[in-house]
């Protein structure tokens, strides 16, 4: 395999879906020496299989806003790759969600799913719809319309869904509702469900807890805990709140959160009510996080800024994609950080990257450091298939016991002939020989 030679293809084929291909060539270039390595990837041209998704499935969205109004809105689902398992990964509903942003969600979730050990392939789908400012009755109405179409392509045993940014408790609850009324089944058809109906527990802070987990290995590396370090989050909604919850109570204190609109500085830390307060900002559905400043004494709102101008031992981007650029890490490194984990999906920019590993600053990817979500949406679908609701104990405890694992996993093929671990490396290629492996095992399909 050549890196460029196949880019460039890639690129004639699917011009300007700039996230996507900036997703691949990041995995290519990470697998590259072990794919050149062993020929029999080559001669079952894994690479071309693995790259173009298996089907995506387009659709259009009608419905019904308060004042009469009918809007349409696209719909996508992404069916990337099943070697392992069902199609499973996320919904997102968001104003700029196009096909590139959810091929590149739909390949990364490929290796994140195959580092999790449970079985389960690579999917992405959502639609541009913008649940922020909409009633309830419009969401619900939405989500409906979306799931009218959706519902024949997928199955517990054939594609699995779940949420996303814009996609929370109450949007998997009007989702499942229409797929239950249409299939008639009762099924663990989606994930996140409500802890009434099926849902796991710790999914809704699973995302969060698990990048905690994670980075607390990471640290571990270097004789370090979480105990005492200041931390900058972004973002302010379940990734978020999980993450700033599991942080403090290992010790560790919470700076800043952000939004669209820009970032609050809390030099006292995000803990007890001001965490709970996250919840009911999220609430509101308005997507900004500036009644936080006025919520709490001595907090600081810098609108327009992003948190990573902030003086912390450790970032977690919680967000979207490519929300920390080259320059956002020059700055977090000249202010001493030690640590860079993305608990969101490439939440940092190529440059941001080459920055930290020039640096020998911590980093690892987000297939890596958030698969503690779609982990624990595995963990629901067996409980699912059981019939059984297991504990919150049970249930945190297998979500640790795969986040080390899939540390672990990172170390073996990541690790460097200096002792720093590439976690961008250990990730790409521990995931991708697992679906490469059993693509071969199956033949020419
Ligand atoms: O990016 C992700 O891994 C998710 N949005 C969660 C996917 C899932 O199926 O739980």
């Amino acid at each position: 395999m050549n890196v460029d030679k196949t880019m460039k293809n890639l690129e004639k084929k699917h011009p300007g879906e700039v996230e996507y291909l900036q997703a691949v060539r990041e995995v290519l270039e990470s697998i590259e020496e072990v794919y050149n390595e062993n020929p029999q990837f080559e001669s079952a041209n894994i690479i071309e299989r693995l790259i173009e998704p298996d089907r995506v499935i387009m659709f259009k969205v009608p419905w019904v806003d308060d004042e009469d109004n009918v809007k349409v809105n696209l719909g996508y689902r992404i069916q990337f790759n099943n070697a392992i398992g069902p199609y499973k990964g996320g919904l997102r509903f968001h104003p700029i969600v196009n096909l590139s942003i959810l091929k590149f969600l739909g390949f990364e979730q490929i290796f994140k799913n195959s580092l999790t050990t449970l079985p389960m392939g690579g999917g992405k789908g959502g639609s541009d719809f913008d649940p922020k400012g909409k009633s309830n009755a419009e969401v619900m109405r939405f989500c409906q319309s979306f799931m009218l179409q959706l519902w024949k392509y997928i199955g517990p045993e054939t594609d699995v869904p779940a949420g996303d940014i814009g996609v929370g408790g109450r949007e998997i609850g009007f989702l499942y509702g229409m797929y239950k009324k249409l299939k008639g089944d009762h099924t663990g058809v989606i994930t996140g469900k409500g802890s009434n109906w099926g849902g796991s527990l710790v999914r809704p802070e699973a995302t969060g807890f698990g990048g905690i987990y994670f980075a607390k290995e990471m640290l571990a590396t270097r004789n370090e805990t979480l105990k005492g370090k200041t931390i900058s989050i972004s973002g302010f909604g379940n990734v978020a709140w999980g993450a700033a919850l599991k942080a403090t109570e290992l010790g560790a204190k919470v700076v800043t959160i952000s939004g669209p609109d820009g970032y609050v500085y809390d030099k006292d830390g995000i803990s007890g009510k001001k965490i709970d307060y996250m919840l009911d900002l999220r609430a509101t559905n308005e997507d900004i996080v500036k009644p936080y400043s006025y919520a709490f004494e001595g907090v600081e709102f810098h609108e327009g800024k992003s948190p990573w101008e902030v003086k912390v031992d450790i970032a977690l981007p919680c967000a979207t994609q490519n929300e920390l650029t080259g320059e956002d890490a020059k700055t977090l490194i000249k202010n001493g950080v030690i640590m860079v984990a993305e608990i969101s999906n490439m939440g940092c920019t190529p440059e941001a990257v080459v920055e930290f590993h020039k640096n020998k600053v911590l980093f690892a990817p987000g297939k890596a450091v958030n698969a503690g979500g779609v982990a624990t949406s595995g963990l629901e679908m067996t409980q699912n298939s059981m019939k059984l609701h297991w504990s919150r104990q049970e249930v945190d405890d297998r979500l640790h016991e795969i986040m080390c694992n899939i540390h672990g996993q990172c170390v073996k093929y990541g690790k460097l002939e200096d002792g720093y671990v590439d976690y961008v490396k250990g990730a790409n290629i521990a995931g991708f020989l697992k679906v490469a492996n059993s693509m071969i095992d199956m033949g020419v399909i």
